[in-house]
C-alpha cells in the first residue's frame, strides 16, 4: 500500500534548484544589494557604510550584516576587491539559505538522504555542484565534481563550505596563478590524497572520456593506452606514477596540460559573466 508520499515523487528536485540557474538570480533576490551599500530593504546593510553600526550585536554574518572586519580579512587572503567580496558574501548567504529550504524538501521527500548537516551552516553538496554546473560550466566526471566539493574549503574537507572556504576557493579557481591552480587541480585528482597520481586514479578519472564503440572487445583498452600516454608525459622522473612535483613540472611547461585529467576549473567566458553579474 502507497501512502502519501506519491505527491513528492512527480516532483522529485526541490522547485529550488530552479534558484540556481545563474548567479543572477541570487542578485535578483536582493535587489540593491549589488554596490550600493545605502540602507534598503530591510535596513540591514548599512554597517559598511561604517557609522551606522551602534548597536554592535555581534551576531553572526547570516544576519545580514557584513562586518567590516571579515570583509578585510578575505580581502587580504584573496585576490578580491573589497566590492567583490561584498558580492560573494551576499551570494554564499543566498546559497545558504538555499541549503537550508533543500534540505528540509529533501526530508520532505525522501527521509534516507535527508539528514545530512543540517546543523552546520555552509553551502552543501547539491547546491555547490548544481552552482559549479550552472554557473561555471564545469560538465565533468562525477567522480570529480564530488572531488571538488570535498576539497575546496581546506579547513572543513568534505563538509559544507563555510564563508571563508568559499571566498578563498573562489580565489583559485577564479584568479589562481598557475600554480595556484595546479595544486587546487592535484587535489582533485589525487582521489586518495596520498600525494601521488597512480595510473588507477588516472584511469577512474578518464574512464568515461572516450566514446566506446559497442564493437570493441575490450573497452577499456583505449583509456588504459590513453593513461599510459598522459603518464609518459607527466612521470618526470619514471617512478611510474605522478608527484606534485611531476605535475607542476609538466603544467608550467604546457599549462593546456592542466586539466589532463578531467574539467575542474571554469572557461573565460563564465570566469567573466560571473564577475559582470557580481558587480553588475
Ligand atoms: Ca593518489
Ligand atoms: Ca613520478
Amino acid at each position: 500500500m502507497n501512502n502519501g508520499g506519491n505527491g513528492n515523487e512527480n516532483s522529485n528536485k526541490p522547485g529550488t534548484f530552479t534558484l540556481l540557474k545563474s548567479v543572477s538570480r541570487f542578485k535578483a533576490g536582493g535587489k540593491g544589494c549589488g554596490k550600493k551599500v545605502t540602507t534598503n530593504n530591510d535596513g540591514n546593510n548599512q554597517s559598511v557604510n561604517g557609522s551606522q553600526t551602534k548597536q554592535k550585536k555581534k551576531r553572526r554574518m547570516d544576519d545580514g550584516k557584513l562586518n567590516p572586519k571579515t570583509v578585510e580579512m578575505l580581502r587580504k587572503k584573496t585576490k578580491f576587491s573589497k566590492d567583490e567580496i561584498e558580492g560573494l558574501i551576499k551570494i554564499y548567504r543566498k546559497l545558504v539559505s538555499s541549503c537550508q529550504i533543500t534540505s528540509k524538501a529533501l526530508a520532505a521527500s525522501s527521509s534516507a538522504i535527508a539528514k545530512p548537516h543540517a546543523s552546520i551552516e555552509g553551502i552543501d553538496r547539491v547546491i555547490f555542484r548544481e552552482l559549479l554546473h550552472s554557473t561555471f560550466d564545469i560538465v565533468t566526471e562525477e567522480v570529480i565534481m564530488e572531488r571538488i566539493f570535498c576539497i575546496w574549503d581546506k579547513a572543513h574537507e568534505g563538509l559544507p563550505i563555510r564563508l571563508e572556504g568559499w571566498v578563498v576557493g573562489l580565489s583559485v579557481f577564479l584568479r589562481g596563478s598557475l600554480l595556484e591552480k595546479a595544486a587546487y587541480c592535484f587535489r582533485v585528482y589525487d582521489l586518495n590524497a596520498d600525494g601521488f597520481l597512480t595510473k588507477d586514479e588516472m584511469f577512474t578519472l578518464l574512464r568515461n572520456c572516450l566514446i566506446k564503440q559497442p564493437q570493441d572487445e575490450d573497452p577499456d583498452e583505449g583509456v588504459r593506452d590513453l593513461v599510459e600516454i598522459i603518464l609518459k608525459k607527466f612521470d618526470v622522473d619514471k617512478d611510474g606514477k605522478v608527484s606534485f612535483e611531476d605535475y607542476t613540472t609538466t603544467v608550467t611547461e604546457e599549462p593546456l596540460l592542466i586539466e589532463a585529467f578531467g574539467q575542474c576549473l571554469p572557461n573565460e567566458n563564465a570566469t567573466a559573466s560571473f564577475f559582470t553579474t557580481l558587480l553588475g
